[in-house]
């Protein structure tokens, strides 16, 4: 079954890994499944073959099989639910993972999109300087929060899983604000994560795929 995956032709942070395509890759190497890409230009994204993938008009998707799904939530619970490694098997320990990926997707990513809609979207607007404070406090806020639970323990709860990845990733959007600095205990989660071989191929490969698309 080949497994296809659909991002940008060219991602807008030049293959930083910033784009959300990166934590569909990282979950796919967890679980070892090989794939191909689909790179859409920008203007493409609203027009209707698109569309037809993706309700939304955005990235990723995720085909398999004549499955098609979008939301990169949708896909790696998919992924870890199908293949193994990504989920324990103990039922309790099973629901844990899954609601760290809700809180990392509900709870901590939110306020790291506000954050990138006042300084890049909304940066020219009048209140863009005081939407900024609020929306720093609320970040740091969860920030700590996180961090105090934590603690000292090398993941969220007992071995990586699912929940694991998508708090990497969300906390990984953090990375240009340098944020992360202050909290020095996420800063070294953030990095475990970072340093996991399949997250090392996942960043590889986005980074070839736009270094290979990208404009001459
Ligand atoms: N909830 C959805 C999910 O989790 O899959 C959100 C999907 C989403 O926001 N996709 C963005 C997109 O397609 C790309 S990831 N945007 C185009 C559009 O809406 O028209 C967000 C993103 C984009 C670029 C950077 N970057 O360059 O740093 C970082 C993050």
């Amino acid at each position: 079954m080949t497994i296809v995956i659909t991002c940008f032709e060219h991602s807008p942070d030049g293959g930083k890994g910033l784009a959300r395509d990166t934590r569909v890759r990282w979950a796919l190497e967890e679980v070892g499944r090989p794939y191909e890409v689909r790179g859409v230009p920008f203007p493409k994204l609203k027009e209707p073959e698109h569309l037809a993938r993706h309700p939304f008009g955005q990235i990723p998707v995720f085909e398999e099989d004549g499955l098609v799904l979008f939301e990169s939530g949708a896909i790696i619970f998919h992924l870890a639910d199908r293949y193994g490694g990504l989920l324990p098997s103990d039922p309790d320990a099973r629901s844990r993972a899954i609601m760290w990926m809700f809180a990392a997707l509900n709870s901590v990513e939110p306020s790291i999109l506000d954050l990138q809609n006042v300084k890049f979207a909304e940066g020219d607007k009048p209140w863009a300087a005081d939407r900024l404070i609020v929306v720093k406090d609320r970040i740091e806020q969860r920030l700590r929060q996180l961090s105090a639970r934590l603690g000292h323990a090398e993941w969220l709860d007992g071995e990586f899983s699912a929940g694991d990845l998508m708090m990497v990733s969300v906390l990984l959007r953090l990375k240009p604000s340098g944020i992360l600095n202050a909290f020095p205990t996420l800063a070294a989660y953030v990095e475990r994560g970072e340093a996991r071989p399949a997250y090392q191929r996942a960043f590889t490969a986005q980074q070839s795929f736009n270094a290979a698309s990208a404009p001459a």
